[in-house]
């Protein structure tokens, strides 16, 4: 990797522009202009990724209204003639490059996978005569009804592909071309295809396998069967309006504020979430999102062995975004944000309606009936739901953050769509038979949530509690006793950590600074799901690479440089990066600015009622406060949360 760092001269300041806004449809005209001006931009240049590189904490944290601010953008370029690729990053207020590096494919990993690049595969693999010799063989002849995917090569240390850009291409057959082709996969034959040579290098036609036939069309009336007509209808309506402000990206809801981002790789991004509480707004998370996932598939079969897609940092989820539609997507009364980004030739586009705002009621918050004093009292809970879905590939992927009137936080993915398929082979340990002759191998979605903490300030510790039995003895004669131990994890390679649920293991982030009124220092507290960890074999090239995976925590000592678990570039890179090398350096945690990293998600073994669409599997993991407030901080909601729901001063 080679650094060139261009000289800073006169800034031009953009005034009444926050550090953290997000990137305007200027701002990347501007942009693009920038990279062509200065030469950087032939005609085969693709812009892999073009994004707001977001200013270091303490100076976000010291910005002042009315400041002039830096206003970057970091790229990511890749020439489709000759494969040489650079990461950028540019300021747009002083018009110069600050950096430019070189990336060394085989070391540093590829640019992301282009959208363009179905296209490119498509015709890559239907010019090869060995490829269209191996359909006809299956009895394929009409290619135009032959759909090929460019998937993600991992890195398996296959011979010829070092340092190329490579996709690896399964195929998947239509009827007709409004025919779902995911129902017809064509397996037993892989392409292994280099983008840039624009060739298929190596065909692997391993086996002649049955294409399963059976349809699935979920948009034909004559699949689905009739609609059923016994659902009455629900209205969610907020007569008054809803209870959330919104003044640019900044939203305010009961106690909370948090800014919106939304990044090309990682989707929504929340900002400074603080809750106000009495005279003060107590900061709990500085940025908070989902900066990796990885989905490995389990099948050793020799064309799908390397089934391992990194949604995030290969398929880049942001630019996956979809654009929701009010009553399909989201219920009620909806505030929608829309996306800007760039496209792979660095010119903006804007996808309407991709961040959905809403509240929702959550039912009962609390409750009591007395049983002297005949007292009864309830009240309600709220949540705030901010959320976005994407498409990639067969799945479809919902993220939505809730932020609940006690001060809890979570984050839900909802993972749908339609799962990955294989020919069947009875008897198979590695797939379900999920439609007649179709298979559905086994495989994990793991997320990796980057947390950068705030709790009531920058000086944080994580400790970790577990539920602890006490055998009898002195002061436990009748073996009644259980307690809670406390562990302070010190240190970065301490604090590589497995969730153990019989335990009811949880990592308290504690500010040691900050005390409540008892005493106690202010915290919130990371309530795992628990869900096994990557299952692939620890000498794996998936484990290598998606590292972070094997582990529920980690945390770090902040680093503005230190963005993504898995590293800056996965595509095919080698592995190491990321997590297991920013943990080397062993560094302190007790009483500094960390960030957590958080491994959740789910193992998939899929059931005929996935098919031809899965319904919703969730995942996700809760931030409860604990101690952060003297007494529940609910006490205030008012009785009458809706109108059916009459005082109890009026009615008894
Ligand atoms: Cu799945």
């Amino acid at each position: 990797m080679t650094v060139s760092s261009a000289g800073r001269a006169g800034t031009t300041p953009s005034a009444g522009t926050h550090p953290l806004q997000r990137l305007s449809v200027e701002e990347i005209t501007a942009a693009r202009a920038l990279f062509e001006g200065k030469g950087m931009l032939t005609p085969t240049t693709r812009f892999a990724l073009l994004g707001l590189e977001e200013p270091p904490k303490d100076e976000v944290l010291s910005f002042v209204p009315g400041d002039a601010v830096d206003r970057r953008v970091r790229a990511v370029l890749l020439d489709t003639a000759n494969g040489q690729a650079q990461a950028v990053v540019a300021s747009l207020s002083r018009g110069e490059f600050d950096s430019i590096v070189d990336i060394d494919p085989a070391v540093d990993g590829q640019p992301p996978i282009l959208l363009d690049e179905l296209i490119t595969v498509d015709e890559i693999v239907k010019a090869d005569p060995g490829w269209c010799a191996a359909m006809a063989r299956r009895g394929i002849t009409d290619l135009s009804l032959v759909r090929p995917a460019p998937l993600s090569a991992g890195n398996f240390g296959i011979e010829g592909e070092e340092g190329r850009r490579v996709v690896h291409v399964l195929s998947f057959l239509a009827h007709r071309p409004e025919d779902h082709c995911w129902a017809h996969p064509i397996d037993g034959i892989v392409a292994y295809v280099d983008l840039i040579e624009r060739r298929v290098i190596e065909l692997i036609d391993h086996e002649v396998m049955p294409v399963p036939s059976e349809e699935a069309n979920i948009d034909d009336a004559a699949y689905v069967g009739p609609t059923r007509t016994t659902l009455k209808p629900i209205e969610i309506i907020q007569p008054d309006g809803p209870s959330f402000t919104v003044d640019g990206d900044v939203v305010s809801w009961e106690n909370w504020t948090f800014r919106v981002g939304f990044d090309p790789r990682e989707g929504l991004v929340l900002h400074q979430i603080s809750i106000r509480d009495g005279e003060r707004d107590r900061p709990v998370i500085y940025r908070a999102s989902v900066a990796e996932m990885v989905v490995p598939y389990a099948d050793p079969s020799p064309v799908r062995f390397w089934q391992s897609y990194f949604d995030s940092g290969e398929y880049l989820l942001g630019i996956q975004v979809n654009s929701l539609e009010h009553g399909c997507d989201c219920l009620g009364e909806i505030r929608y944000f829309d996306a800007t980004l760039a496209d792979t030739d660095g010119q903006p586009y804007v996808v309407p309606n991709a961040i959905c705002l809403h509240e929702e009621d959550y039912g009962v918050v609390w409750k009591h009936t007395d049983i002297f004093t005949e007292s009864k009292e309830t009240r309600r809970q709220r949540r705030l739901v901010i959320s976005f879905f994407v498409t990639v590939g067969v799945y479809d992927y919902g993220f939505y953050w809730y932020l609940y009137l006690d001060g809890t936080i979570q984050l839900e993915v909802k993972a749908t769509g339609v799962v990955f398929t294989s020919a069947y082979v009875p008897g198979s340990p590695y797939a379900n038979e999920i439609a007649p002759g179709l298979g559905a191998p086994y495989h994990q979605h793991l997320y990796c949530a980057r947390l950068d903490m705030m709790v009531d300030g920058l000086v944080n510790a994580v400790d970790e509690l577990d539920a602890q039995a006490v055998p009898v003895g002195p002061g436990n004669p009748h073996g009644n006793a259980f307690s809670r131990s406390a562990l302070r994890l010190r240190s970065e390679e301490e604090a590589a950590r497995v969730a153990n649920p019989s335990l009811a293991r949880t990592w308290r982030i504690v500010n040691p600074g900050s005390t409540n009124r008892l005493g106690q220092p202010v915290a919130y507290e990371l309530r795992p799901e628990a869900q096994p960890l990557l299952l692939t074999d620890p000498d794996s090239a998936t484990a290598k690479r998606a590292a972070f995976a094997t582990r529920h925590l980690w945390v770090t000592r902040y680093d503005p440089a230190e963005r993504y678990p898995a590293g800056d570039l996965i595509n095919q890179h080698p592995g190491g990066a990321g997590l297991p090398q920013s943990v080397a350096n062993n560094r302190p945690l007790d009483g500094e600015d960390i960030v957590l990293w958080h491994t959740f998600g789910a193992a998939h073994f899929p059931r005929p009622e996935d098919w031809p669409v899965m319904p919703v599997e969730y995942c996700g993991f809760t931030l409860k406060p604990v101690g952060f407030f003297d007494r529940n901080p609910t006490l205030d909601l008012p009785k009458a949360a809706s109108a059916h729901c009459e005082s109890g001063a009026t009615h008894h």
